[in-house]
């Protein structure tokens, strides 16, 4: 029999309202002493005053009574929501602790949800990651993660492999029959498609962590075109100077910029240009270093100049796979500016950094642009590291299978191999004896989670 764990679950401060969750054997007492709902009716939202231990009422309460087996935890659980004064949230604290319950740790409650098996560590995973999710992809993925997607997907895996472990051990049961030698070419195919699967779990793995890293967008362009004007506007408040002075950036600035579905790091450069000053020519020298380094590369031009003949030879050097977008900016002016001159790009977008206009069409292609090679639509599932480091033992505790095959090895030891195997798959979803680990991870969660 479990203790019964109780915390707030929302943030602490002032709030509208903050939600307080126990779990565990006392429960059911606690909504009949305090709330006064001796026989509650399950996930029935009941409106009741909070009576402490000494029959103060400290709140009106929303109480729900989730029963055994159908709540989160798989225990007796009650969510409830008072009003969000940090007084009154502390006072209904203390009084359920005095009650006979304690605080739960951070995670524990998606602790006792696995250990109960109502969700795998997968799931509990995907719960941490949803709430700390830093864009929408991320959301998105955390949420298939929680509906099952890739836990079902392991299931399938372990059921494969359980099937190509029972044609070895009917190798084995069946010695005498020719068919075994034959079969042996059949099931190395399919340990094949097995591995080359796994395999495309490792490539699942880099887009994930593509969309975790802020990929470096790159504002260059000659001085006064309009770099840090758009910086600001990018951010929606002003970070850094801008003025008609041209070489007004000297040192690059760089900001988090969460778009839509994605994040990155937005950085405004110095002006490119060949100067005396020492200062401004450092900052150049620094932007060159950074055109090798960014993912994307926004050209700001003033469209209302003709275009600056030595941006040429600035872009020379980049790769010929270099992601480029032209801003074509001051369009409030009349323009001047001569696309034939440009150098290859990914799309030219109009704006005026200035009035703000186009610069929706601008985040938009961004976001394109930088989204495009990993095919995030694609993903179904999300591969996290711990994920990723169990695949890639996996993977190649598969290779050992095909070369054991191929090199005609006794099917009883091709047999432990596969046991390993399915060892690995089974660390993903519910790995055995691994206290410490679940302890470092629930860790991580917040408390009331
Ligand atoms: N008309 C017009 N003026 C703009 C626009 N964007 C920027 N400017 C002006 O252009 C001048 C230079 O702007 P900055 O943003 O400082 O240019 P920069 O590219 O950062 O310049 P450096 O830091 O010197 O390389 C300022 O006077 C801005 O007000 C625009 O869309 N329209
Ligand atoms: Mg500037």
């Amino acid at each position: 029999m479990s203790d019964t764990i109780v915390a707030v679950a929302t943030p602490a401060g002032e709030s509208a309202l903050s939600l307080i969750r126990i779990s565990g054997t006392l429960a059911l007492s606690i909504m009949n002493s305090a709330l006064s709902i001796p026989c509650p009716t399950p996930r029935h939202a009941y409106v009741r005053h909070y009576n402490s231990v000494e029959n103060e009422i400290l709140d009106q309460v929303v109480c729900i009574y989730y029963e055994i087996d159908k709540s989160f935890t798989g225990e007796e659980m009650i969510e409830i929501s008072c009003h969000g004064n940090p007084i009154i949230v502390h006072h209904i604290l203390s009084d359920i602790i005095e009650r006979g319950t304690r605080l739960a740790e951070p995670g524990e409650f998606t602790k006792r949800a696995y250990l109960n098996e109502k969700i795998d560590l997968v799931q509990a995973e995907s719960i941490s990651e949803l709430i700390s999710a830093k864009n929408k992809i991320l959301v998105n993925l955390a949420q298939k993660n929680l509906e099952g997607n890739l836990s079902s997907i392991i299931k399938n895996l372990q059921s494969n492999l359980i099937t190509i472990q029972a044609k070895f051990e009917a190798f084995i049961d069946f010695p005498e029959d020719d068919i075994g030698k034959e079969n042996h070419s059949e099931t190395l195919s399919l340990v094949k498609e097995f591995q080359s699967y796994i395999f495309s779990l490792l490539e699942a793995y880099k887009k994930r962590e593509t969309l975790d890293s802020h990929l470096k967008v790159l504002l260059v362009g000659a001085p006064n075109a309009g770099k840090s004007t758009l910086f600001n506007s990018l951010l929606g408040y002003d970070r850094t100077i801008v003025s008609d002075v041209a070489g007004t950036t000297r040192d690059y600035i760089s900001k988090t910029l969460v778009l839509e579905k994605t994040n990155i790091e937005l950085i405004d450069t110095a002006g490119l240009r060949s100067t005396n000053d020492s200062t401004e020519s450092i900052g150049v020298k620094n932007t060159n270093e950074l055109l090798s380094q960014a993912e994307l590369i926004v050209l700001v031009i003033d469209a209302s100049l003709p275009y600056p003949t030595f941006l040429k030879t600035n872009l020379k050097g980049l790769s010929s796979d270099a992601k480029i977008i032209i801003a074509e900016n001051k369009s409030d002016l009349p323009k001047v500016v001569n696309k034939k001159d440009y150098t290859k790009n990914d799309g030219i977008i109009a704006i005026s950094a200035k009035n703000k206009s186009g610069i929706n069409n601008l985040t938009k292609r961004i976001e394109e642009v930088i989204t495009h090679d990993c095919n995030i639509s694609d993903l179904d599932f999300s591969i996290n590291i711990r994920h990723q480091q169990i695949i890639s033992k996996l993977n190649t505790q598969l290779i050992g299978v095909i070369d054991m095959i191929a090199s005609k090895e006794d099917d009883i030891i091709i047999i432990q191999q596969i046991k390993q195997c399915l060892d690995s798959l089974g660390e993903l979803t519910r790995p055995t004896d691994n206290e410490d680990m679940l302890d470092s991870l629930f860790k991580n969660f917040c408390i009331g989670k």
